[in-house]
């Protein structure tokens, strides 16, 4: 049977909205394949931008060999940014949310459009203004945070919220792959990495953001940021909770969950 996009892209926008997680979208139909997942992601954001607004950029997920055993999904997704999950202060609201958890972001932010296919990381860096340092609050609208791949692509990849830190470098003054990022909760270390555990290379990401795009008629925007994905596993950010990102080269970003 086929797969309704818009149905089950209301169904993740009212779990979203009720603040109350939902059964996953394979545990109720017999097979959801990846063009139908992104199609229901597809759905979702035409549903978030119908309210009024407008996308602030794009995402990867699942790029980190932590992130990759951390959700038990092996491949990296795709996702979008809209402008209204981009923090403007370091505060988190919790209540808008259902069970989020934090984690570092290396991010780019667009100088020139950019768009596949052939894409590599050289001409992904010719695209790029800045290198910034972030952290994603994430947020599963799942049951339990608990997915499959088509699953999770359906859900916007568990985009909820991102702090973009303020300093930044060139895209060559520094090789992202060096760029090291330690994770604090509460004071306490509890990740490190540098950028090259984001699939080798953060830039090859980025090309492969823009490649994927390519194939669905699509391209990064000036101007937009792109999350290259976390280097670590995500941690729950709870009332309480501050989260700290630190960087090399780029400083810190905190987040506080209120
Ligand atoms: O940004 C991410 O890495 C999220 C991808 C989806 C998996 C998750 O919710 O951790
Ligand atoms: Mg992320």
């Amino acid at each position: 049977m086929s797969i309704d996009h818009a149905h089950w892209a209301q169904y993740l926008l009212a779990a979203a909205d009720g603040r109350s997680e939902v059964q996953a979208i394979t545990k109720q139909v017999d097979e959801l394949g990846v063009d139908d997942a992104y199609a229901i992601q597809a759905a979702l954001l035409e549903l978030q931008l119908g309210r009024g607004d407008v996308l602030a950029g794009a995402k990867l997920g699942l790029t980190s060999a932590a992130k990759q055993e951390q959700m038990g999904v092996s491949e990296p997704v795709y996702g979008w940014v809209p402008q209204a999950s981009v923090l403007t202060g370091v505060e988190v609201p919790i209540s808008e949310l259902i069970h989020p958890r934090c984690e570092p972001e290396l991010v780019f932010i667009l100088a020139e459009d950019l768009a596949g296919p052939g894409v590599t990381a050289e001409d992904a860096l010719d695209a790029v203004e800045k290198v910034v340092g972030g952290i994603e609050v994430i947020d599963s609208r799942y049951e339990a945070f608990s997915f499959t791949l088509t699953d999770v692509i359906a859900d916007n990849t568990s985009a909820a919220r991102v702090a973009i830190g303020s300093d930044g470098v060139g895209p060559r003054e520094v090789d992202s792959k060096t760029i090291a990022c330690g994770f604090e909760i509460d004071g306490e270390q509890v990740g490190s990495a540098t950028g090259e555990a984001l699939l080798g290379d953060p830039a090859g990401c980025l090309a492969m953001l823009a490649n994927h795009l390519g194939k669905h008629g699509q391209k990064l925007q000036a101007g937009w940021l792109v999350m290259a994905g976390a280097p670590t596993d995500a941690k729950p950010l709870d009332i309480g909770t501050t989260a700290t990102a630190s960087y090399s080269h780029l400083g810190s970003v905190t987040v506080q969950g209120v």
